[in-house]
């Protein structure tokens, strides 16, 4: 983490650098993390986003507490430095020096207040400009920002062409300013073209070449937006800052979505065209936050796991059969099998007509659509299950699998999902999920390997054994999400829920390959179950 103190240093770097920055808006965590992610190196905390998120107006609604909130908020989850929006500097001198304090604390790098009288409201109001502050009182709240810590940025604003005053007393205050200590000048300006700016640097670049010391400039070009950003590199423009765009691109993508959702009283028109939940996790660093309670938590367990009961007997397969046969229970062999490698927390998902007997499992889940829908069972076990207890292992009552298949599942602890499959596609009665694997065809018994494609058509070089191993939280919100939306379809399967979770890029899925003698399936009656006694 980027401490507060090098976030100045390096808004100061960017101000005094060779080649023109750019700051991007934010406006919570959420939007400084996507502006970082995608490169840029400092954030414009705008008031006028800032107090539109909160559903204020920008005329000081907000107080300095809620402003500090929401830009901790964004220093917290990023390592870029973040210019505040002082807006006048707070009311007085005194309020400018708890303002620098505050914002201090928040992890801010600087801040840039305007030269108009509190309370200010937006520049680009119809009514504003009549409001300029007194030069040397916005001097006086800029010195005694400086001396309440040297090394906190502090830019002055111009307001003076938006208040319709010319270029002299713009360029008469920017002195003041600069003399005052402030760390660069921002010119702002409402009209169409660059000319404001043009004439005010002209004068800025002619005193320069004379060797006089003139601070960074930083314009804000929302108005004047056609003009190429070439033209500000060749006025020797320090920065610029594109000031409320993350604001208005959310306002433009929630007023459609609602309308359309308002409208349709549908989901399923939007789907494709918003985020999906998975990328909200990601931004959210969610996966790191399961790594640290892993590290840190106590948890005995190695794990959880879930067997899914198998179907009813009206579909021709009996769940009892599959769980408690004769002299062997499998349901106690799959249990002892997992205890054996430390996974103690197991659930059952059976049908309804099955919730009468006794098991011996942790957690017995009733799947209230067992007839139709395997996906359902998977859906009503994930909802039961607790993910604190990853990872977490899916089976079916329908197999016998010895403690290696548990093994070979765990020689990747990389991928978010791991599925066991088999190089026979031969075995089983009604497990015919297949998939096609980055393999390269030589017989591997290590490793883990992407998955090309999946169905249920031959020939395909693996099929699935009907065990998996979900590793991370993602994942398992994932598949949790996705048997939701798809439960109620009958007869899905695995395999059609595996469909849906290879189509997230951020899931990482991956397949072990296991040898036919560490598992069976209870329906196939050429395999000898008294092999399984170890
Ligand atoms: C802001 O983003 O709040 C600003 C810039 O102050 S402007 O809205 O252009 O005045
Ligand atoms: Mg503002």
């Amino acid at each position: 983490m980027i401490s507060q103190l090098e976030k100045s240093h390096n808004l100061k770097g960017l101000l005094n650098s060779e080649c023109l920055e750019f700051l991007m808006e934010a406006h919570s965590g959420l939007s400084a993390v996507i502006a970082e992610e995608v490169g840029f190196k400092g954030l414009w905390a705008s008031g006028l986003s800032m107090s539109a998120m909160t559903g204020c107006r920008d005329r000081n609604e907000l107080d300095i507490s809620e402003v500090c909130k929401i830009v901790e908020w964004m220093s917290d989850h990023t390592n870029i430095p973040i210019l505040v929006d002082g807006d006048t500097g707070g009311v007085d001198i005194n309020a400018a020096r708890i303002m620098v304090n505050k914002l201090v604390k928040a992890g801010a790098a600087g801040v840039c207040i305007e030269d108009k009288l509190y309370p200010k409201h937006n520049s680009f109001l119809d009514n504003s400009g009549s409001d300029l502050a007194n030069p040397e009182v916005h001097a006086g709240k800029i010195r005694a920002m400086k001396d309440e810590n040297p090394e906190f940025v502090v830019i002055a604003r111009l307001e003076e062409f938006i208040s319709g005053l010319g270029v002299d007393e713009a360029y008469r205050r920017a002195l003041i300013y600069q003399e005052a200590g402030a760390d660069a000048i921002l010119v702002h300006s409402k009209i169409k073209t660059a000319d404001e700016i043009i004439s005010f640097m002209t004068k800025w670049n002619d005193d320069k070449k004379q060797g006089k010391v003139r601070v960074p400039i930083v314009i804000v070009p929302t108005k004047y937006y056609k003009v190429s950003t070439g033209v500000f590199r060749d006025i020797g423009i320090s920065t610029v800052i594109w000031a409320n765009h993350n604001l208005r691109a959310s306002i433009t993508a929630m007023e459609e979505v609602s309308k359309e959702i308002y409208k349709n009283q549908s989901l399923e028109s939007i789907e494709s065209r918003v985020a999906p939940v998975s990328e909200v996790f990601r931004l959210q660093k969610d996966s790191e936050a399961e790594e640290m309670e892993r590290k840190y938590m106590p948890n005995p367990s190695e794990g959880s796991a879930l067997i899914l009961g198998g179907k009813d007997s009206s579909s021709g397969v009996s769940v009892v059969k599959t769980l408690i046969d004769k002299d062997t229970s499998y349901l106690a062999f799959q249990t002892e099998t997992y205890a054996s490698r430390g996974i103690n927390r197991i659930g059952l998902v059976v049908s309804d007509s099955n919730k009468g007997m006794s098991y011996n499992v942790d957690k017995l889940v009733v799947n209230k659509m067992h007839n139709s829908s395997e996906v359902g069972s998977i859906y009503y076990g994930l909802k039961e299950c607790s993910y604190r207890d990853l990872p977490f292992y899916i089976s079916y009552g329908d197999i016998a699998f010895k403690r290696t298949v548990i093994d070979r599942l765990n020689e990747d602890t990389e991928a978010d999902i791991v599925i066991a499959v088999e190089s026979s596609p031969s075995h089983g009665t009604h497990y015919k999920e297949y998939v096609t694997l980055d393999f390269d065809n030589t017989p591997k018994y290590s490793g883990s390997y992407g998955i090309k494609s999946c169905g249920t058509q031959e020939p395909s070089q693996f099929s699935m054994i009907g065990m998996m191993k979900v590793n991370s939280v993602v994942a398992f919100n994932a598949m949790f999400l996705e048997s939701d939306r798809l439960r109620r379809n009958s007869n899905l399967r695995f395999i059609d829920l595996l469909k849906e979770l290879l189509t997230y890029d951020s899931l990482n899925i991956k397949c072990v390959i296991c040898s036919n003698h560490d598992w069976f399936d209870l329906d196939d009656s050429s395999k000898n179950r008294t092999k399984f006694d170890s």
